[in-house]
């Protein structure tokens, strides 16, 4: 980690990648605390791509040399050059980041359409189980984070109906040797998408602060759901740079004023 004239971290992650293909240039501008920067990182670290970082400060005003990168001021960017092929691109929006790594750079992430007549289909899976995440599931979680304490039962009894109605049927062709969306032995894009927020929401019942601790439990009675969020929640890629507490802790500051009434 070196200190850089605009004050902010820089790192470089040498992995190395395979195939032997020259490697672009990437340079990520990341918090570990976020869970959408968290997906650049779980690709990133499943393609074995090396890149440069540099940690965005959230507690400030994001300072204009960011702005003029990102004028959304959010994280993730990518900074992303090709050598003698491609130019330099900035690419934002974690979905988008994370799709445009795992379409460059094809593997067990995400089948490329190039080589292969299944995948069309596939991608269509991995995408039906991510808009199923975020259209039915993302809303239910915030309803239970921000209930107040008397209602908080009901409403994780909800979203645990929701996973049942909802997610469980999607990973019925997982199993303790392939634990992965589609019945992979490996992570998917799938989990890129998801495994940061999967993460939090466990962090969040341990704690028993804004989601009960009896969510825990619950799902514990869905087998598929909890098999796959174990194997999920320790894979190495994802626990690379996650801090459990770090990010609840960036979460309690960002939103604790939303959250006041539900402590
Ligand atoms: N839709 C964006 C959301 C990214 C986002 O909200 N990032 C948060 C951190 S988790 C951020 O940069 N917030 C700016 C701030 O806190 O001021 C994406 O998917 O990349």
């Amino acid at each position: 980690m070196a200190a850089t004239a605009n004050g902010t971290e820089t790192s470089v992650h040498a992995n190395g990648t395979s195939g032997g293909v020259a490697p672009p240039k990437i340079h990520l501008y990341t918090n570990h605390r976020c869970p959408y920067a968290h997906r650049a990182h779980i690709a990133l670290s499943e393609l074995g791509l090396p890149y440069e970082e540099t940690i965005i400060d959230l507690d400030t005003p994001r300072p204009q040399w960011y702005l003029d990168i990102n004028p959304r001021g959010l994280v993730p960017s990518i900074k992303y050059t090709v050598p003698g092929i491609e130019n330099e691109e900035i690419i934002y929006e974690s979905g988008i980041v994370a799709q445009f790594l795992c379409d460059s750079f094809p593997s067990p992430l995400l089948p490329s359409t190039r080589e292969d007549p299944t995948a069309p289909l596939r991608r269509a899976r991995v995408n039906f189980f991510i808009d199923t995440w975020n259209s039915k599931l993302s809303s239910s979680q915030m309803g239970v984070m921000k209930a107040p304490s008397a209602e908080k039962d009901d409403k994780v009894k909800e979203w645990v109906a929701t996973i049942e109605k909802e997610i469980e049927p999607l990973l019925a062709n997982t199993s303790d040797k392939a634990p992965f969306f589609g019945g992979s032995t490996e992570l998917t894009f799938a989990e890129v998408i998801v495994a940061p927020f999967l993460v939090r929401s466990f962090a969040f019942a341990k704690q028993g602060k804004y989601v009960p601790s009896s969510f825990m439990k619950m799902v514990e009675g869905l087998p598929n759901f909890s098999r796959w969020s174990k194997a999920v929640s320790e894979h190495p890629s994802v626990t690379k740079i996650y801090n459990e507490k770090e990010s609840t802790e960036g979460f309690a500051k960002k939103y604790g004023k939303m959250m006041e009434e539900v402590k």
